[in-house]
């Protein structure tokens, strides 16, 4: 073939990838390669983001990458945001991210060391940042948490803004779920009226994962139940009048469906800003998997009923449609 010939091939090749990209109707599932799971979904400015845990052996998740995209279709990988060089408590099992921006920088919770006690070094630490896609760096050089408190494993942390503008970490594994206040800097916890500190509000069948978000002036809780390795992993929610409960079970909302995946959970949602509409952000095992860290990120639309129900969510291959921010 000559030079001619190989630049055309070359140039019709690129037009018609160029072609499939844009006519790419929906984000197809999973939204990206690779093992991710725990994914942690945002917006900031005109694009959503996604920070999810590196989903390997333990020893190997000395770091976490972040994803962004401007369409929901077409995402781009931000390698490496924080790793354990920049974080010198945390050795592996950097779990679970969660964002927040205050005052134009960018605070990256996450878990570490997985510990089983009191006696073990990590827990939950803070990352910070002056862009979204990072590089974080330590912000404490301690972890913010270190401790049980009420049977909590301090991991799979959560931060919740209320409407007056407190915030709020939610946390906790092993089946106990506690809500701190968090100090206006991030550097601590608040305590309540009383004194006391960690405040427990695990609703039944509570496992990990908690998220809570507030809709027409309610608090939502959302949590994942069974075990993460597992088939069976699902997540379950409440309504409350306040941050601190009473959260009564209402049920399931997402798991596995055998057409499709199995152990869904870990999720949260992305809220498109100044409208109703919602997506959850959640990891699932591929059906040709049992893996236990063999776990992808997906989304698909959630919705509510005219009572303020979640309706449960229909996992799928396809994903979700193309959606812009306006921004
Ligand atoms: O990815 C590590 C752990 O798996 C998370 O902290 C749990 O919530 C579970 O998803």
């Amino acid at each position: 073939m000559t030079t001619r010939n190989n630049t055309l091939l070359v140039l019709l090749t690129l037009i018609l990838s160029v072609q499939v990209l844009s006519a790419q109707k929906t984000s197809g599932n999973p939204l990206f390669d690779g093992w991710y799971a725990d994914p942690e979904g945002t917006v900031f400015g005109n694009r959503y983001f996604i920070y999810p845990t590196y989903s390997d052996v333990y020893e190997n998740q000395v770091f976490m990458d972040a994803f962004s995209s401007r369409n929901l279709i077409k995402w781009k990988k931000h390698e490496r945001i924080i790793d354990t060089t920049a974080v010198k408590w945390a050795h592996k099992a950097m779990w679970a991210p969660a964002i927040i921006e205050k005052d134009g920088r960018y605070f990256l919770f996450f878990a570490a060391n997985d510990i089983q006690s009191d006696e073990e070094a990590g827990g939950i630490g803070v990352a910070v940042a002056d862009r979204p896609e990072g590089p974080f760096r330590d912000y404490l050089g301690k972890p913010l948490l270190d401790k049980f408190h009420n049977g909590a494993q301090p991991i799979d942390q959560f931060v919740f803004k209320d409407k007056d503008g407190q915030y709020y970490m939610i946390y906790g594994g092993w089946r106990h779920c506690n809500i701190v206040k968090l100090k206006d800097d991030f550097t601590g916890f608040e305590p309540y009226e009383d004194g006391t500190i960690f405040r427990e509000i695990t609703p039944d069948e509570y496992v990990e994962g908690p998220f809570m978000f507030i809709r027409d002036g309610k608090y939502y809780f959302m949590w994942s139940e069974g075990g993460w390795g597992g088939p069976h992993y699902k997540v379950a929610y409440a309504i409350a009048d306040s941050p601190f409960g009473p959260f009564e079970r209402i049920g399931v909302v997402l798991q596995q469906d055998p057409e499709v995946a199995t152990g869904a959970g870990h999720h949260s949602l992305i809220q498109v800003p100044d409208t109703d509409e919602w997506y959850i952000v959640y990891h699932r095992r591929p059906l040709s998997e049992t893996h236990h860290n063999h776990r992808a990120t997906c989304m698909d639309k959630l919705e509510f009923d005219e009572q303020g129900l979640i309706k449960p969510v229909k996992i799928t291959f396809e994903g979700v449609e193309k959606r812009k921010l306006k921004r």
